[in-house]
């Protein structure tokens, strides 16, 4: 039976969930244990620490997992990002007290530096040829420089107000983050079917995310300038409409470009404007 790892709890558990959710993975939320079968796909979802799942998934207890790109790279173990899928952006920074003056990455020379990201931080350096003093730490990490602990701290900013309310200024960025889909790099023949299934169904999800379907009546006359404004996935559907004269058009729009579409369209006559949630865009 194929297996996917997510976070049980954290900032990923429930985008994970919900995504699985939207491609019709489902589980009883009241039976989300530590291990659940779906009910309407062969996958049991098994619900841990985000640390623990680039290693289930190496091991190939679980053959794909969700977690965070930062704990994959940490990790290091061998398995394939499948896709990235747009949710728990972050960045992995260096950070230093925010009086200092920071004349590049010299700074850091001999510098104790916090993290709970030893290896990603050791190999960026190792990398520009600096020596550094890895001070390394399971959590609260920002606090250290003003315990004096630290010199300066290496972990995940993603508002940066943690850092900002420590008293302390980002000055590097090492790595962008998002939850990534990853999978055991060898798969059996049944496996990779249904793995492939899903991806199928995370990229019709992505795409129709931030879609907006847009029905409008549009007089014959002025249809030119209406499919202008209107370039669409495939193109616009244009129905004749029983008032002489008249069409009804049909088609899917960018969220971030409606108000201005709609603006536009409205400026060539169009009536009877109808903005509609697309569930899911199969291409
Ligand atoms: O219990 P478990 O081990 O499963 O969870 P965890 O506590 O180790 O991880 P969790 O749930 O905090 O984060 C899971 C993943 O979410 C991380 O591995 C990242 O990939 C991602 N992510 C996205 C973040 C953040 N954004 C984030 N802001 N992880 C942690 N943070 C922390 C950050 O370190 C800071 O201390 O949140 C705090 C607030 O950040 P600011 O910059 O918005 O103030
Ligand atoms: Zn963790």
């Amino acid at each position: 039976m194929l297996k996917i790892a997510i976070q049980n709890k954290g900032r990923l558990g429930e985008e994970s969930f919900n995504l699985l959710s939207r491609i019709g993975i489902e589980v009883d939320t009241a039976k989300r244990k530590y291990l659940a079968r779906a009910s309407n796909f062969p996958i049991e979802m098994l619900n841990l620490r985000d640390d623990d799942i680039p290693g289930v998934v190496a091991d190939n207890v679980a053959q794909i997992g969700i977690v965070g790109l930062n704990e994959v790279e940490e990790k290091g173990f061998d398995v394939r990002i499948v896709r990235k899928l747009h949710f728990g952006h972050c960045r992995l920074s260096l950070a230093i007290p925010k009086g200092e003056r920071y004349p590049g990455l010299d700074y850091f020379r001999g510098k104790r530096i916090a993290t709970s990201y030893p290896n990603i931080l050791t190999r960026f350096f190792k990398a520009r040829g600096i020596e550094i003093r890895p001070v390394v730490i399971a959590g609260s990490v920002e606090i250290t420089p003003s315990a004096g602990m630290a010199d300066a701290i290496f972990d995940i900013v993603s508002s940066g107000g943690t850092l900002v309310s420590n008293g302390l200024k980002e000055v590097e960025t090492v790595m962008e983050s998002e939850a990534v889909l990853i999978a055991h790099p060898t798969l059996s023949e049944e496996d990779r079917q249904l793995v492939e299934e899903i991806e199928f169904r995370m990229e019709s999800d992505s795409i129709s995310r931030g879609k907006k379907y847009l029905l409008m009546n549009i007089r014959q006359e002025v249809m030119t300038e209406a499919l202008a404004i209107l370039p669409a996935l495939s193109s616009p559907t244009v129905l004749p409409l029983a008032a002489k004269g008249w069409c009804s058009v049909h088609t899917v729009v960018d969220s971030s470009d409606l108000w201005v579409k709609v603006r536009q369209l409205k400026a060539i006559g169009a009536e009877g404007i109808l903005v509609l949630s697309v569930d899911k865009i199969i291409l």
